[in-house]
């Protein structure tokens, strides 16, 4: 399953940068945003992750990210999730990247985790920027209100976004530095977070995939492993750790 030359790399890296999507969520029950029970496949993404989708219906806004945060507070990490929060104790440097919004790799114990898309449990005002956690708002009307009457939304970055800066920034240079890049469970179809990998094998690191399928990238990277990340990941650790 996997190459002697990944291993052989992964056992000598110093620094090991990972991007995760909405596929290492998918074994936790979590559904992706394109896939056939996708997110995506019931509202378009033009319709609510978007801030002109939220400015016209605040309320229809919120019902699908409750739907969500109620979902994810039924799940669990799997051992994908797991598997990446030991990693990061295997190696000099590690860089956990994650589009995900689902919080679940903190749940899980990564102690480092740069979110480039924000997170759902955080929720934001959209007039003072006050960040509220998500038990200290109750919903009187179906859309919270900061306490300087300025509407709340998920503290989650919408489509016509600007990624937080510092996030995207120290993802670059992970990519740039690392010796080993994996892309977990991403179509590679969202920017900029899509072109991490690319801009990885550009510097020269060795650019592993693991996906139940291809996808925008796998011809361009080093390896594509086919396979659920809540079975390749506990795997690879495993031959890591052989002598
Ligand atoms: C920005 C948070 C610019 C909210 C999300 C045209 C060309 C190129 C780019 C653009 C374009 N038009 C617009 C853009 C920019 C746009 C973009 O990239 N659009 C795409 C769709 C074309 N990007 C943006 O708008 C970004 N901002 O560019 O700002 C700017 C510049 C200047 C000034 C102002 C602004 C902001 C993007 C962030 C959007 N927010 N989420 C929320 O979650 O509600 S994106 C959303 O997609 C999630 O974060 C998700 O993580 C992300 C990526 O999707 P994936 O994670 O890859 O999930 P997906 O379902 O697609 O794939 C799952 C994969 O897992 C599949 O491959 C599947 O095979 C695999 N899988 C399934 N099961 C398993 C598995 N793999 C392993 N194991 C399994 N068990
Ligand atoms: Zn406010």
């Amino acid at each position: 399953m996997f190459s002697t030359k990944f291993i052989e790399k992964l056992k000598h890296a110093q620094k090991v940068a990972v991007l995760t999507g909405a596929g290492i969520s998918a074994e936790s029950g979590v559904p992706t945003f394109r896939g056939e029970d996708g997110l995506w496949n019931k509202f378009r993404p033009e319709e609510l992750a978007n801030f002109n989708a939220f400015q016209k219906n605040p309320k229809l806004v919120w019902e699908w990210y409750n739907y969500r945060r109620k979902l994810i507070h039924e799940v669990k990490p799997n051992p994908g999730h797991f598997a990446l929060a030991e990693m990061e104790q295997m190696f000099p440097v590690f860089t956990l990247i994650t589009q995900n919004v689902d919080n679940l790799h903190r749940v899980a114990g990564s102690q480092i985790i740069i979110e480039l898309h924000g997170n759902i449990m955080r929720n934001r005002c959209v007039d003072c920027n006050k960040i509220y956690r998500e038990i200290d708002i109750e919903f009187e009307s179906s859309v919270p209100v900061c306490r300087c009457g300025g509407l709340m939304r998920p503290d989650v970055v919408w489509f016509g976004e600007m990624l937080p800066e510092d996030a995207i920034l120290c993802a670059f240079q992970a990519a740039q530095e690392c010796e080993v890049f994996l892309s977990v469970g991403t179509s590679a179809l969202v920017q900029p977070a899509a072109s991490l990998p690319i801009e990885a094998h550009a510097s020269g690191a060795f650019v592993v995939e693991i996906n139940v399928e291809r996808t925008a990238i796998s011809r361009y990277i080093d390896e594509s492993i086919i396979g659920k990340s809540g079975e390749i990941l506990p795997l690879l650790i495993n031959k890591i750790k052989e002598k």
